[in-house]
């Protein structure tokens, strides 16, 4: 958990070094700044490369970042988080078995409105259906959210759509990718899964007790990195972009525009957010196969409705209401 303790020297450190965009601070101005010696400051450097930061010393200079290392951790994750409840909380682990397990105890232990539990490596992490997700260390974003919206349980799966429009969000900002939502959860690059979003809850006939908001996204694996059963159908951001992208900044994008729309939902309802997720869908206007539960349904999909149901006219001309299927977009 996130304590309430004064930034460490350490701490400080990273900011001011951060904070010179690329001008060299010299030892005796980081340890005025920091209210240390300045072999003090040699010695929390020493540290912090141990940690994976990349800082370049130059006599008479003084010191550098070059790199940061892309390490979650709750302190990562806040320092610059522009949110006010989403990612407030944080609770981080390096191997789970499922963040999505774990967040359903916590909110069932009454974990506050927008903790979010995050970890480096799933070892069961899971899909829909109890379907695998594949979370390798320290390669992805492996996380679920708590959220205690007073609702009815219809409206769960519009915070699918939600959480899809942060996630795409996100990655333009940070990766400059421009990703597409095929409905209902997953996001795609060049038409490769990419993330996946699952989301559960608990709650009465009438009225949401929590929801779990489960994210999975692709980051920095290798294509070689994936089991061969998804090899083909599976990408990473770091793969479509040719570089690695840090998580921690994708985290906080994806946090911080969480919150803007979770707040625009609340407010104004689906109408607004609506439009905007059609604007990132790819499997509107296409041809598909939907495969329920039930059976197959196969039209083009025209569209969703404001409750975040797929709409689907099938060659009679006849509409389908779609709650939640596998989408196979036809060519
Ligand atoms: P889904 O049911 O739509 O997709 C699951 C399917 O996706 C699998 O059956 C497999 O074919 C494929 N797959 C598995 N792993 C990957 C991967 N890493 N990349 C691309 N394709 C893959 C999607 O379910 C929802 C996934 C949510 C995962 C998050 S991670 C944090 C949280 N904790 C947890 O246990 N689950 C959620």
């Amino acid at each position: 958990m996130v304590s309430m303790e004064p930034p460490s020297i350490k701490r400080r450190l990273i900011e001011a070094l951060s904070g010179s965009r690329g001008v060299f601070l010299s030892g005796q101005s980081l340890a005025d700044m920091l209210g240390c010696s300045r072999t003090a400051v040699w010695k929390h450097i020493d540290d912090l490369r141990k940690e994976g930061f990349q800082i370049e010393a130059v006599r008479k200079k003084g010191y550098k970042i070059i790199k940061t290392p892309d390490q979650i951790s709750e302190n990562e994750i806040l320092f610059g988080l522009g949110t006010e409840r989403i990612g407030r909380n944080i609770v981080f682990y390096e191997t789970v078995d499922s963040t999505q397990r774990l967040a359903h105890e916590m909110a069932h232990n009454g974990a506050t409105e927008g903790t979010i539990v995050i970890a480096d490596e799933q070892t069961g992490g899971r899909g829909r259906m109890s379907r695998q997700w594949h979370s390798p260390r320290q390669q992805g974003i492996w996380m679920s959210m708590i959220l205690r919206p007073n609702l009815p349980p219809q409206k769960a799966p519009q915070f699918t759509l939600i959480a899809a429009v942060a996630a795409v969000q996100a990655i333009e900002e940070v990766a400059g990718l421009n990703p597409e939502i095929k409905w209902p959860n997953d996001i795609l690059i060049q038409g490769k899964k990419m993330t996946g979003i699952l989301t559960e809850l608990q709650a009465d006939p009438d009225h949401i007790h929590f929801l779990i908001i489960g994210m999975g996204m692709n980051v920095n694996q290798h294509q070689e990195d994936f089991p061969p059963e998804v090899k083909d159908a599976a990408t990473s951001l770091s793969i479509e972009k040719g570089e690695p992208i840090s998580r921690v900044l994708l985290i906080r994008s994806y946090l911080e525009h969480f919150e803007k729309y979770y707040d625009i939902y609340m407010e104004k309802g689906f109408g607004p957010l609506k439009l905007l997720w059609e604007s990132y869908a790819v499997s509107i206007g296409k041809n598909i196969i939907a495969r329920t539960l039930s059976g197959e349904i196969a039209g083009r999909a025209i569209g969703i409705t404001e409750d975040g149901v797929l709409r689907i006219q099938d060659k009679y001309g006849q509409i389908h209401e779609v709650y939640s299927a596998d989408i196979e977009i036809k060519p």
